[in-house]
């Protein structure tokens, strides 16, 4: 009788690439991270650019009506107060005269003189009564039929004035009005401060009359303008505002915008450091991961043929070999395989993996088996024919060798489909299980239908021989009706000599369990095929079989 004694080997350096590859996945999504982190920032930077763009065009335009409607308001009293004047036939200094432009003046709030002046210009006398000093005119310009606007200096050293001046019939006296030249434009922005634009009233033909605010310096081409011209007065109002000003009265809104988005594109870069570490501990990305990574390793489970104490072959277990070295056994993961659909590759690792451990001892022993287990999702399409010919078509393990293992835990989606992929197999030379029997429902019928080639009888009936009489009455029908169809029988997780001696007793070929040896790593398992099937001299090495023929 077969026990081996055994210590499982460490296989270290499995899935030093895959960790390069998760790192490389997880860079990525930092990257991404840190460019979508610029995103928010991006955004609040164009709709400032827009904000500053729709605050300054309005700026301009409210401050280049504020300062047309002011002039305009201004000057229709002070044009209503000289035609009255006129009206009432004021045109000398005489002292009614005089009294008529005092009281012209104190009714007419913008003005602060009115005169009498000459065809000229020069003033003859005004309602204040005191010296005149010298009234240099700048330029002067039409204002309106019979109006004139005009840039005065008083005296070298005050800013200049501006003149309103009634013409007089041909060649007689007219009339004037002296008004402070900051009473045509604003002297306050829209929201109240200081005006932050540069405002100008100007003729029509572009001579400035009064101006406001700080000059634009030439060339600045970021500027904001708007200018409203007069519909009773030849003038033109007109505003320059440079962006960098709208920009300055909204740095508190910069700054808010930048302390807000710079949190938000933390926030961001924050998740995008913590989803990958997160999908770290998502059991199917896990195991995706180790798929690829080629952590799901074989073991090899012997199995004995126990009518003649022969090697019969192996059982294919998988196992989980983490980088961290511990083993994990498949009720942890073959559920995460199966619902994920990471079955069928994880499957064709396996069967790779184990065909190239097994290869060398297989190929020189062509009646060793080697069984793997399938999972209803197999049985779906074709592609296991396709993968079992691939894998196996050129490989020194030959398809006879294989057998292939249907669970009866897991009922048939389509049978038609599935008894096609078995014939086909079976076509190749596979060999077809049914395991598990015993504790589905429907073994017999699968066996019926399907046409296998072998059956595996679970451990639960294997325990139940020779402690109860229905159990072995079921077992004893199951071998009768296997061998009417010449099919072979396997029994699992067989623990003890006597059940041995039960089993080949009832006409079992073959058997498998802890009394022969458990699942064994690959190098355990080659250790063992060659301490019980040692090959003969010559077929170990050619120079024996040199000698031999010698
Ligand atoms: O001995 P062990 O604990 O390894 O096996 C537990 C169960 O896991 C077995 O009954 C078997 O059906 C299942 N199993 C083991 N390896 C595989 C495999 O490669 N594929 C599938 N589908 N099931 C497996
Ligand atoms: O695919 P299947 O369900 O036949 O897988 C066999 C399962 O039984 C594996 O989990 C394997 O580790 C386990 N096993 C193998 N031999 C024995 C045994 O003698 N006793 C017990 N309890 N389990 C066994
Ligand atoms: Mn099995």
């Amino acid at each position: 009788m077969l026990k081996l004694a055994f210590t499982p080997l460490r296989q270290p350096g499995l899935c030093e690439g895959v960790v390069g590859l998760a790192r490389k996945k997880e860079m990525l999504a930092i990257v991404i991270g840190i460019a979508l982190a610029g995103v928010p920032m991006a955004a609040f930077n164009i709709w400032l650019d827009y904000f500053i763009e729709q605050q300054g065009g309005e700026e301009v335009e409210s401050v280049a009506k504020r300062a047309l409607s002011m002039a305009d308001g201004r000057l229709v009293r002070v044009v209503a107060s000289l035609d009255g004047l006129a009206e009432r036939g004021v045109s000398s200094c005489r002292p009614a005269h005089l009294e008529a432009l005092r009281q012209a003046n104190f009714a007419t709030t913008p003005a602060k003189e009115i005169s009498v002046v000459d065809a000229t210009g020069q003033t003859l006398c005004s309602d204040l009564g005191i010296p005149l000093g010298v009234r240099k005119v700048v330029s002067s310009h039409p204002l309106a039929a019979g109006f004139l606007i005009e840039v005065v200096h008083l005296s070298e050293r005050r800013d200049p004035v501006v003149r309103i001046r009634r013409l007089g019939p041909e060649t007689s006296n007219g009339l004037a009005a002296l008004m402070p030249a900051d009473l045509f434009v604003p002297q306050v922005s829209t929201q109240g401060g200081p005006l932050t634009s540069y405002a100008v009233l100007a003729t029509r033909e572009g001579v400035p009359i009064a101006e406001s605010g700080v000059a634009v310096p030439a060339g600045d081409n970021t500027s904001f303008s708007a200018s409203a011209p007069s519909e009773r007065f030849n003038l033109v109002a007109s505003v320059i505002l440079p962006r960098e000003r709208v920009m300055a009265v909204h740095s508190d809104l910069h700054r808010f915008g930048t302390v807000i988005t710079s949190i938000i594109a933390l926030m961001i870069l924050g998740l995008a450091l913590i989803v990958p570490a997160r999908r770290r501990g998502d059991p199917v990305a896990e195991i995706e991961r180790a798929v690829r990574a080629g952590e799901f390793v074989p073991y090899f489970q012997p199995v004995v043929d126990i009518t003649t104490g022969k090697l019969y072959g192996a059982e294919v277990l998988m196992r989980w070999q983490k980088p961290d070295g511990s083993l994990l056994l498949p009720g942890a993961f073959i559920p995460i395989l199966e619902s994920s659909g990471l079955i069928l590759e994880a499957t064709r690792a396996l069967m790779r993996r184990a065909r190239d451990n097994l290869a060398a001892a297989y190929g020189s022993r062509p009646a060793l088996r080697l069984s793997f287990n399938l999972a209803a999702a197999h049985f779906e399409n074709e592609q296991i024919v396709g993968d079992v010919r691939d894998l196996f078509g050129n490989s020194p393990i030959r398809f006879n060798q294989v057998i292939l293992e249907l669970t009866e835990r897991q009922p048939i989606q389509n049978l038609t489909e599935t008894r096609r992929i078995v014939a086909a197999l079976q076509g190749l030379g596979v060999i077809i299980a049914i395991d598990d029997v015993g504790t589905g429902h429907s073994g017999l019928s699968y066996m019926l239908k399907l046409g296998v080639d072998l059956i595996k009888i679970d451990k639960l009936f294997v325990d139940a021989i020779g402690t109860d009489g229905n159990s072995a009455t079921i077992i004893g029908t199951l071998i009768d009706l296997a061998h009417n169809m010449r099919m072979d029988i396997i029994a699992e997780g067989v623990e003890s000599f006597e059940q041995v001696v039960l089993l080949r007793d009832l006409g079992i070929r073959a058997a498998q369990g802890y009394v022969f040896a458990p699942p064994l790593p690959a190098s355990s398992f080659l250790q063992l095929v060659e301490a019980i099937d040692p090959l003969p001299q010559a077929a170990l090495s050619p120079a024996a079989a040199s000698r031999t023929a010698a």
